[in-house]
C-alpha cells in the first residue's frame, strides 16, 4: 500500500464468483478497465483468488476479488472452490457471473443463497449477451453484459455504485466519544518493532478520526506521558494506549480520566467488542492441557513482533498458572476445525476488514469456543480492563 491510498481494510471488497468460463476474470478486466486476471478458455484458469484494490470511478476505493470457478472438479478442484467460498467471508458485494447462453446453473443458485444467507448485496451479471439472438428483459438485480463488446458493463459499474452503501459514515473509531475541542492523549511506544520513521495504521487512523471532528490529538511515548499530561490546562477527554504499554501507562493516568487502547477501540468499531470480551472469561477457567489458538490476521506482523508468538503465550502461563498448548494461525488460513480449543486469542486485525472479523467470531461462536484478542487479554491480565471499558458502559455490565 502507498502511503497516500486508504488502507485496504477500509475498502469495499467485491467478489466475482460464477462458474469456470462463464467469463468471470473477462468481467472482471472490463469493469477495472485493467488486465487484473488471465482469460483462458481452458477451463479452471484463475486457481486462487485474485486480489487488486484500485480506484473505479463511480466506485471510489474498492479491492476487486476474482475467484476460481465453483464447479472446479478432482482433488485440486475442491481445493480451489473451497478457497472461492472463502472470499464470502469478507466480500461486501458480490457480482454473480453467469453465462447468458446456458443460464443460471445449480452452483449459481447455491451461491445466491450462500449471497442472502451471508447477507452480502449482489447483482447477477449475465454474460456473453453477444451471443443470444434477442437480448432478454433483465430482473431486478440483473443485467445482461457482454465483456467481449463491453455493452452492458458501464450500467453494471453504475448498479455496484448504487450497492456500495458505506457503513463508515456510521461506524466511527472514537470520534462518536468526542467533542470539537475536546484533547485525547495518545500514547504509542517506539520501540524495536516500531516501523522506521513512521506511525502504524491504527495510531494514523485514530489520529485522523479525532481530526475529523475537530478535536486535538496529542501523541506521546509512555515515557513522556506524565510530563504531557501536567502540561494540559484541562484534563484530556481520554487516553488512547498501546495496549502493551498498558501496565505502564494505567499509574501515570489520574483516575477520573478515561483510559483505552487502540485495540479496544478498534475491536469496537470492526467486530463485536461484547463477544470478545466475553471470551477474556474464559481466561480465568483453563485447565491444565488446554489447547489455545493464537491467530494473526496477516501474515507480514512486523508490526506485531513476537507478542502472539513469545509474549501472549508466557503472559498466559504466568498469570493462570496452568500447563497449556498453543498453536498459531496467521493470514486468511483461520483454522478449519477451531472446536478443540479452549480459547481463541486474535490479533487486533488491522489488516483485515470488519466482515472477515465479524464472520470469524460468528464461525467461533457457531462452534462455541470463546474468542477473544491481544489487547482485551493484556488489559485482563494487567487487571485493568474494566478501566479500559469505562467508556462502555454497556460492555462494562458483561463483567458483572
Ligand atoms: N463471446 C464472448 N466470449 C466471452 C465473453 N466473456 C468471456 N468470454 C470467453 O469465455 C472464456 C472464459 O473466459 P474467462 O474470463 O477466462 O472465464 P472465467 O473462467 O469465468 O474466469 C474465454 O474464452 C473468453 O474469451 C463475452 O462476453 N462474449
Ligand atoms: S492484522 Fe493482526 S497481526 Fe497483522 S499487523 Fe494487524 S494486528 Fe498485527
Ligand atoms: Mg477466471
Amino acid at each position: 500500500m502507498g502511503l497516500n491510498e486508504t488502507a485496504s481494510a477500509e475498502r469495499v471488497h467485491i467478489g466475482f464468483f460464477g462458474m469456470r468460463n462463464a467469463g468471470k476474470s473477462s468481467v472482471v478486466n472490463a469493469v477495472t478497465g485493467q488486465n487484473v486476471s488471465l482469460v483462458s478458455d481452458f477451463k479452471g484458469t484463475t486457481t486462487d483468488p485474485v486480489k487488486k484494490a484500485m480506484e473505479i470511478l463511480p466506485l471510489g476505493p474498492v479491492v476487486i476479488i476474482d475467484t476460481p470457478g465453483m464447479d472446479d472438479e478432482g482433488e485440486l478442484g475442491a481445493l480451489r472452490v473451497l478457497r472461492a467460498k472463502r472470499v464470502l467471508s469478507y466480500a461486501d458485494l458480490a457480482v454473480l457471473v453467469v453465462d447468458a447462453t446456458k443460464g443460471l446453473m445449480p452452483p449459481d443458485k447455491e451461491l445466491i443463497s450462500a449471497f442472502k444467507e451471508k447477507e452480502i448485496r449482489y447483482v447477477v451479471a449475465y454474460n456473453k449477451s453477444d451471443l443470444l439472438e434477442e437480448v432478454p428483459k433483465a430482473g431486478e438485480n440483473e443485467i445482461y453484459v457482454s465483456a467481449a463488446t463491453k455493452d452492458g458493463i458501464d450500467e453494471l459499474r453504475q448498479m455496484l455504485g448504487k450497492l456500495i452503501k458505506r457503513e463508515s459514515g456510521e461506524r466511527r473509531l472514537v470520534s462518536d466519544l468526542i467533542s470539537p475541542g475536546d484533547t485525547v492523549v495518545l500514547v504509542t511506544p517506539i520501540d524495536a518493532s516500531a516501523p522506521k520513521g513512521r506511525l502504524i495504521l491504527p495510531q494514523q487512523q485514530t489520529i485522523r478520526d479525532i481530526l475529523d471532528v475537530n478535536a486535538m490529538a496529542i501523541v506521546t511515548q509512555e515515557t513522556e506521558l506524565k510530563a504531557a499530561l501536567s502540561g494540559l490546562s484541562r484534563p484530556p477527554k481520554m487516553v488512547i494506549t498501546d495496549s502493551q504499554a498498558f501496565g505502564r501507562v494505567s499509574p501515570c493516568v489520574p483516575k477520573n480520566i478515561p483510559l483505552t487502547s487502540f485495540s479496544i477501540l478498534f475491536a469496537r468499531y470492526k467486530g463485536d467488542l461484547c463477544a470478545l470480551v466475553h471470551g477474556a472469561a474464559a481466561l480465568d477457567k483453563l485447565n491444565d492441557g488446554d489447547t489455545l489458538l493464537i491467530s494473526e490476521g496477516c501474515t507480514h506482523h512486523r508490526q506485531c513482533g513476537d507478542i502472539g508468538s513469545v509474549k501472549l503465550p508466557a503472559w498466559i502461563k504466568k498469570h493462570t498458572g496452568k500447563e497449556l498448548k498453543f498453536e498459531f494461525t496467521s493470514g486468511m488460513d483461520f483454522s478449519e476445525d477451531i472446536s478443540k480449543y479452549a480459547l481463541i486469542i486474535h490479533c487486533g486485525g488491522c489488516m483485515l476488514n470488519e466482515r472477515e472479523m465479524k464472520s470469524r467470531i460468528r464461525y467461533a461462536a457457531d462452534q462455541k469456543v470463546p474468542i477473544t484478542n491481544y489487547g482485551i487479554v493484556i488489559a485482563h491480565i494487567h487487571g485493568i480492563l474494566r478501566r479500559s471499558l469505562e467508556l462502555f458502559p454497556d460492555v462494562l455490565r458483561i463483567l458483572g
